[in-house]
């Protein structure tokens, strides 16, 4: 079974790196069908796909158009394990605050920021999603109208890490008791820490840790 298992998960890597998004749903619905389980496709298959994708674009070995369609693939398969991730990491705990989400202003990657989402909602958070490209001034009024607990904030460029800091000022500045968090490929806790955010997570998951200890939620 570990060599199938194996098989499968080099397989949706593959996938991802050559941008497939017609063949990986089907994969996928077969991976599962044997055994293999939403977590693995993701951390073994998907993302590790996508690691590669983004070692090429750096050494100019894809372009744009290669990226895009690995984007469309991994998004494919999401759609598919995206139900079973958050029954998996539900335990029935709902209600522990809302958090708003949202990608910094000239900034269009939302993959990240939707697994955040994903697994937050999986672990019984409401999460409220306000898209990519989005302006302290559209991240202020979303705070007005939704009052989440915690407002975080996705970049993935350094270019967009200066909106970041921009965003964090200007939601400080209008909600002084607000918490906000921050991540993304570029971000750090050093970095975090500077621009005054209430606190940094690495991948999805801790994020889930992250807010519940800034919600003081027990787990
Ligand atoms: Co772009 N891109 N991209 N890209 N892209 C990167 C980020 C890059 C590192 C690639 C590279 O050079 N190796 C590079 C940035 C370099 C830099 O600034 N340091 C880059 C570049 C340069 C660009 C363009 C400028 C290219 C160009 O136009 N010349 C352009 C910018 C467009 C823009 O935003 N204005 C661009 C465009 C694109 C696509 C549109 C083609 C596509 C995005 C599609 C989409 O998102 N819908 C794309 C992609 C796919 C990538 C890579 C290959 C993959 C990103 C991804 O989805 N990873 C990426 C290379 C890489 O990161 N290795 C790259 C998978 C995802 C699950 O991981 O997003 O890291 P990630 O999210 C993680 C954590 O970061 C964290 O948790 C997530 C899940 O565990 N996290 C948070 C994220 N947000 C969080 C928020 C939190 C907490 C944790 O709290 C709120």
């Amino acid at each position: 079974m570990d060599n199938s298992r194996n098989e499968f998960l080099n397989r949706i890597s593959d996938l991802v790196i050559n941008g497939n998004y017609k063949l990986i749903p089907e994969i996928v619905e077969v991976a599962l069908k044997e055994g293999l389980n939403a977590n693995e496709i993701l951390n073994n298959g998907l993302l590790k796909g996508m690691d590669i994708v983004g070692v090429r674009f750096r050494d100019g070995l894809y372009f744009l158009p290669e990226v895009l369609l690995s984007a469309k693939a991994f998004k494919a398969a999401m759609n598919i394990i995206e139900p079973i991730l958050m029954r998996e990491s539900s335990t029935n705990r709902y209600g522990y605050g809302k958090i708003l989400l949202g990608t910094v202003k000239g900034d269009i990657h939302d993959i990240g920021k939707n697994l955040v989402g994903v697994i937050l909602k999986g672990n019984g958070f409401t999460v409220v999603d306000i898209g990519v490209d989005v302006s302290s001034e559209k991240f202020i009024d979303a705070v007005e109208k939704e009052a989440p607990d915690v407002i975080g904030l996705s970049a993935m460029l350094t270019t967009t890490m200066i909106s970041m800091e921009k965003t964090v000022k200007s939601l400080k500045e209008t909600f002084t008791t607000k918490l906000i968090i921050v991540g993304g490929a570029p971000v750090s806790q050093k970095f975090a820490n500077e621009i005054g955010a209430n606190g940094y997570a690495k991948n999805a998951f801790e994020a889930v840790e992250l807010c519940k200890r800034l919600l003081r939620i027990n787990p």
